[in-house]
């Protein structure tokens, strides 16, 4: 039985007089992601259309999932907000502070004893205030919530980018930073621009090496890291229907890597036998009597380009499998010209690693189609030429794939079976066969590939590509073979080929599991005690931010960030990961790998009261000893990635007002929202080049702050001339509340209070 059913019967039984509603007033068949959306208003029954792109519309989700690395600042925050109990269901996954090294067990263990405090902090604050948790090594967020808590037609929040993956269920799943689900589990609406929309036709059917995740490869390749921001891309036609269910969690999951808000798919058979196969027949049986609520009007999907702002077709049938990277997951390039374009952008031709996991590509489904590669190596004696980590997805798949005989096909190839939980992917991996800043090359089935964050080095090459296509170039050992046409030579020393993966869609023997690592809170948590020590260096409670005020004069620059700056450049993961949970420490990796416009080294800028150099955090901090604001400038998608919420409460923390930039990522321009700072963009972008290393700003008319209205800064340069510079915002009145209250919460807080 499906946990929370009786919630997912209520969705169900108010969706169809809604989405007619919704209907009667759009005037117009409705897509699958406006049926959720109009489903899910606060305010219940829908009275008035939305305007795509414009609108900021209240939104009442059904769930929250956070995973351990972001739950720890949400929960601190939701622990001020004053409330007893969680206002919808809500979850708590430990899978991001395993790190991956010598194997499942020993690392499983060492992470117990080593993040204990932190364990045991979020299982206590769940217990008392209501929240499912699951353990380190039930698995990893999404994948757990694919198989657990995902129903169409659903809408929930979660404290993770990659909550999206939840779309290969039909919901619309969206990743927030951790001040907007304590709005959700304080029981206060949710606030979201009503996206636009982008339709995705698939036609024809996967075949031999393609996989879901060269569709999502190919896509990114098209609409780039920022191509989705403000869209829900909603896929459908026959190749759409024709693939698994986890597949769909694939593409959906790296749906945030082009900056969608999300992605989703209409229920349609491949769902039904998904719930059906992890013991969720009450959800399928129910989903059944509202079905075609649970997809777009068969209008919209036979004229796509009448109902959705941009349509894209891509045909499965020639569709090839592509290998995305190094540095941004937008570059695609089918395996079959990898030869040529490594060779010229001289990319390491030599591959260290195959890593098979994260939360995209970790189902059963995928482990089997790439063992299905990975047999062949035994099977025609080729020696396998790089190391293989695995990360299984779930308890549950692990459990299944073990029994099955599918990870002994991996370890017969010597590879090591690491932890259910994120590794690699963040940088919790203690590689041992690279050192320094060493140039290599390694594949993986994760989804993001930015510098330095599976293993720390800058110079790690890493590429993008499906489970069975890493494991083919895992074999090889080189990233130009193409395993379609390329031959390898075997121990026999015969030159063989590789046949192309076949992969079961769900375990022939149903799923199983002896202990999935769920632990449910009990009833009455309130005399629960959740104590934080002063002296902790993990965790700190939270002081509230005081505000910034509209007379911002004198900030000085802190650094103007040049090219691709992601919250990974602001915040950086990996070994930074263990003190998620006190802002004044985690807040000594602040931008520290954004990279200075001035000198273009990361880490080193100048402190303008003193005129000499520093790091970044360094430099911050005596500013905030002097009662300096400071100021951020960045580009285009500044904050792509992660939905962290560090990257702007560190900032805040250190005394940062405004950060400027071209454009921004839509999770970061809300986070920074949320914890009362300024968030602009310039007016004309090539202002970006008037900014200079010496300068100092002042808010000419922030104290007429109010929605839609462009502001004004001058920028006064060391010469003593100054710019006039024009910044556009998105705040609305709400939002300006939160700046004026110095955070989001601070409003919560009060609002509680009176
Ligand atoms: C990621 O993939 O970057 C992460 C780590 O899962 C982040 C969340 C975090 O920074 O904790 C995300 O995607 O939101
Ligand atoms: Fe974990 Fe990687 Fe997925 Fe983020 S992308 S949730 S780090 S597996």
């Amino acid at each position: 039985m499906a946990f929370d059913i009786e919630m997912i019967k209520k969705v169900y039984s108010t969706m169809v007089e809604r989405v007619d509603k919704a209907r009667e007033i759009v005037g117009n068949p409705l897509t699958l992601s406006e049926k959720i959306l109009y489903a899910h208003l606060w305010d219940g029954t829908p009275t008035k259309a939305f305007v795509r792109g414009k609108d900021y519309v209240d939104f009442a989700p059904d769930r929250i999932a956070c995973q351990d690395a972001t739950a720890q600042m949400a929960l601190l925050q939701f622990m001020q907000a004053g409330k007893s109990k969680v206002a919808v269901p809500t979850t708590v996954h430990c899978d991001h502070l395993i790190q991956a090294k010598q194997g499942a067990a020993q690392d499983l263990k060492r992470a117990n004893d080593v993040s204990s405090e932190v364990f045991d902090f979020l299982a206590s604050v769940s217990n008392k205030y209501g929240i499912g948790f699951w353990k380190p090594g039930a698995g990893i967020i999404h994948q757990v919530v694919l198989e657990n808590y995902a129903f169409p037609g659903g809408m929930m929040i979660g404290t993770d980018s990659h909550t999206v993956n939840a779309g290969g269920l039909g919901m619309v799943a969206i990743g927030v930073g951790g001040a907007d689900a304590v709005d959700v589990m304080a029981g206060t609406a949710w606030e979201l621009k009503f996206p636009k929309l982008i339709g995705v036709k698939l036609t024809g059917k996967l075949n031999g090496w393609t996989a879901p995740k060269d569709v999502i490869l190919k896509v990114a390749g098209i609409l780039t890291v920022k191509g989705g921001t403000g869209a829900i891309v909603e896929y459908f036609g026959e190749g759409a229907t024709s693939m698994s269910c986890t597949g769909k969690g694939t593409i959906s999951n790296m749906g945030a890597e082009i900056g969608a808000t999300t992605s989703t798919f209409g229920y349609d058979a491949s769902m039904e036998r998904y719930l059906r196969a992890t013991d969720r027949a009450d959800v399928a049986d129910a989903a059944n009597t509202i079905k075609d609520y649970l997809t777009a009007d068969a209008e919209v999907y036979a004229n796509p380009e009448q109902y959705f702002d941009q349509v894209i077709e891509i045909d499965l049938n020639t569709l090839r499998p592509h290998l995305n990277g190094p540095f941004t997951p937008d570059l695609a390039t089918p395996v079959s010209e990898m030869s040529e374009k490594a060779r010229a952008n001289d990319w390491p031709l030599k591959v260290d690693w195959g890593l098979i996991g994260s939360c995209t590509n970790s189902s059963y489904e995928d482990l089997s189609r790439a063992a299905s590669i990975a047999k062949q190596a035994v099977d025609k004696n080729i020696k396998v030429k790089s190391d293989f980590g695995i990360n299984p997805g779930s308890e549950q798949v692990r459990y299944t794939a073990d029994r099955d005989g599918i990870l002994q096909i991996f370890e017969d190839l010597d590879a090591t079976i690491f932890t259910n939980a994120c590794g690699p992917c963040i940088g919790q991996w203690d590689r041992s066969d690279t050192k320094g800043d060493e140039k290599n090359t390694i594949v993986h089935s994760f989804n993001r590939n930015f510098s330095k964050r599976a293993d720390g080095n800058p110079n790690t090459h890493a590429f993008v590509g499906s489970p069975e296509m890493v494991a083919a170039i895992a074999i090889s050992g080189r990233l130009d073979f193409d395993p379609l046409n390329d031959t390898l030579l075997n121990e026999d020393g015969e030159q063989v080929k590789l046949d192309p993966p076949i992969g079961v869609e769900l375990p022939p023997l149903g799923f199983d599991v002896v202990d999935a690592g769920y632990v449910e809170p009990v009833e009455d948590g309130s005399s629960i005690n959740v104590t934080v020590s002063p002296t902790s260096e993990r965790l700190q409670l939270l002081t509230p931010f005081t505000p910034i005020g509209n007379n911002i004069t004198g900030a000085k620059l802190l650094i103007k960030a040049f090219g691709k700056c992601t919250t990974d450049h602001i915040s950086m993961a990996g070994p930074w990961l263990r003190f998620r949970g006190h802002l004044d420490n985690i807040s000594n990796n602040c931008l520290i790998g954004a990279v200075n416009a001035y000198g273009k080294k990361t880490n080193f800028v100048k402190n303008q009261l003193t005129g000499e150099f520093g790091g970044v955090p360094d430099v911050a901090r005596a500013y905030k000893a002097a009662e300096v604001y400071t100021i951020v400038v960045g580009d285009h998608n500044y904050g792509e990635g992660s939905s962290r919420e560090h990257a702007a409460m560190e900032p805040r923390h250190l005394g940062v007002a405004a950060v400027i930039v071209k454009s921004f990522a839509r999770i970061h321009e809300t986070n920074l929202k949320k914890q009362g700072m300024l968030g602009l963009t310039f007016a004309n972008e090539s202002d970006y080049d008037l900014i200079q290393e010496d300068d100092t700003f002042n808010f000419v008319d922030l104290n007429e702050f109010a929605p839609g209205k462009q502001l004004t800064i001058e920028a006064v340069h060391a010469d003593g001339t100054s710019s006039m510079i024009k910044v556009n915002h998105t705040y609305n009145q709400s939002q300006i509340d939160w700046y004026n209250e110095g955070s989001a919460l601070n409003l919560i807080k009060k609002e509680n209070i009176a």
